[in-house]
């Protein structure tokens, strides 16, 4: 395996990897099978997702179907959250929170220290501040988390269980306050051309709390580079182990910039991009980018979920998926009256 990746391996492959002398030759066969088994055995693993999703379709709004026609055709896709989500109230909640967020001053500290020093010897994602932490953490999140909140609202899990025909596994949330320093060291973390290494098929959300442009770090992607398409085979992902990071020079060689879009729009945009495709972002120079993000996989991913939601806060009665996306299918949960 990949040095670096988190994937997660059964508990019985990780027990006899402790036997002395045996960790090479247990690991070394394990992930020749699972790299030779995970797009193979992808559908299968899924079954029950599918079956599950197919058994009750969503159905889905004008807006949401433009969403869903312009995520299969090229894997991006824009919408104003007044448009998809119309509640007025909704967008001046979350808003106010992030603005309230933005003046903390642990946020603020965060800022001043990169932009003063950080950036020097900066070697991933240095230059987010986030509201949640690092994607390792697994961080113990409440319920009522009004980002969880927002990554479960129907509009968007249906539309994400959509895109992917099945119950989806939602792996990441968090709040990116994208520091603005204009300086000439490498790029670093995501802003590389990349492919992410969760899953095949993925699917991220970015809602602006900022407008977005080219100098303020917007994402940029390369539509038709999912798996299967016309730019796919380049520097393929090493599924399920790892993404894929192409020499920067030869990237435009081989994909002319005229086929990159960027992801410039204004605040209270909703961008939905599947990432298994190249994309990058998060130069900020002049002005930071604020931003909500979620992720989805599918149920087959082995990759770990970054939060963890305190059991003792999840109601019961929960929609199938809602409880299919964070992993709590047949887990009994206490509920709150009887705690
Ligand atoms: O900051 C960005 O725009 C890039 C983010 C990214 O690569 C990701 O979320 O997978
Ligand atoms: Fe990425």
């Amino acid at each position: 395996m990949k040095k670096g990746s988190k994937v997660v391996r059964p508990r019985p492959i990780q027990w006899l990897a402790r036997v002395p002398g045996l960790k090479k030759p247990v690991l070394g066969v394990y992930d020749t099978w699972l790299r030779f088994s995970y797009r193979r055995l992808w559908n299968w693993h899924n079954r029950e997702a599918a079956r599950a999703f197919a058994s009750h379709p969503p159905s889905l709004n004008p807006v949401q179907q433009r969403l869903l026609a312009d995520l299969r055709e090229k894997g991006f896709a824009h919408v104003s959250f007044m448009e998809l989500f119309e509640d007025a109230r909704y967008w001046h909640q979350l808003n106010e929170l992030v603005e309230n967020w933005l003046s903390t001053d642990a946020v603020k500290e965060g800022e001043r220290h990169y932009r003063e020093i950080g950036y020097k010897d900066a070697h991933f994602k240095e230059y987010l501040v986030r509201w949640y932490g690092r994607e390792v953490d697994g961080k113990l999140i409440p319920w009522d988390s009004p980002w969880l909140q927002l990554a479960l609202y129907p509009k968007v899990l249906d539309l994400a269980n959509s895109y992917f025909g099945m119950y989806t596994r939602m792996y990441h949330v968090d709040v990116w306050d994208t520091i603005a320093v204009k300086h000439d060291g490498p790029l670093i973390g995501g802003q590389k051309w990349h492919r992410d290494p969760a899953d095949i098929k993925l699917l991220k959300c970015f809602l602006y709390f900022t407008d977005v442009d080219e100098a303020s770090g917007a994402m940029q992607y390369v539509p038709y580079s999912r798996p299967g398409e016309k730019y796919g085979s380049l520097w393929p992902q090493d599924p399920p182990f790892d993404g894929a990071r192409p020499p920067g020079k030869e990237f435009p060689i081989y994909i002319p910039p005229c086929d990159w879009v960027t992801a410039s729009f204004p605040k209270g945009t909703l961008v939905l991009a599947d990432t298994a495709a190249f994309h990058r972002g998060g130069r900020a120079e002049t002005r930071n980018r604020v931003l909500a993000t979620w992720a989805y996989s599918s149920q087959a991913s082995r990759w770990p979920r970054a939060f963890r939601v305190d059991p003792a806060t999840v109601p019961v009665g929960l929609p199938d998926k809602v409880r299919w996306a964070l992993s709590l299918q047949g887990v009994k949960v206490p509920s709150r009256s009887a705690a």
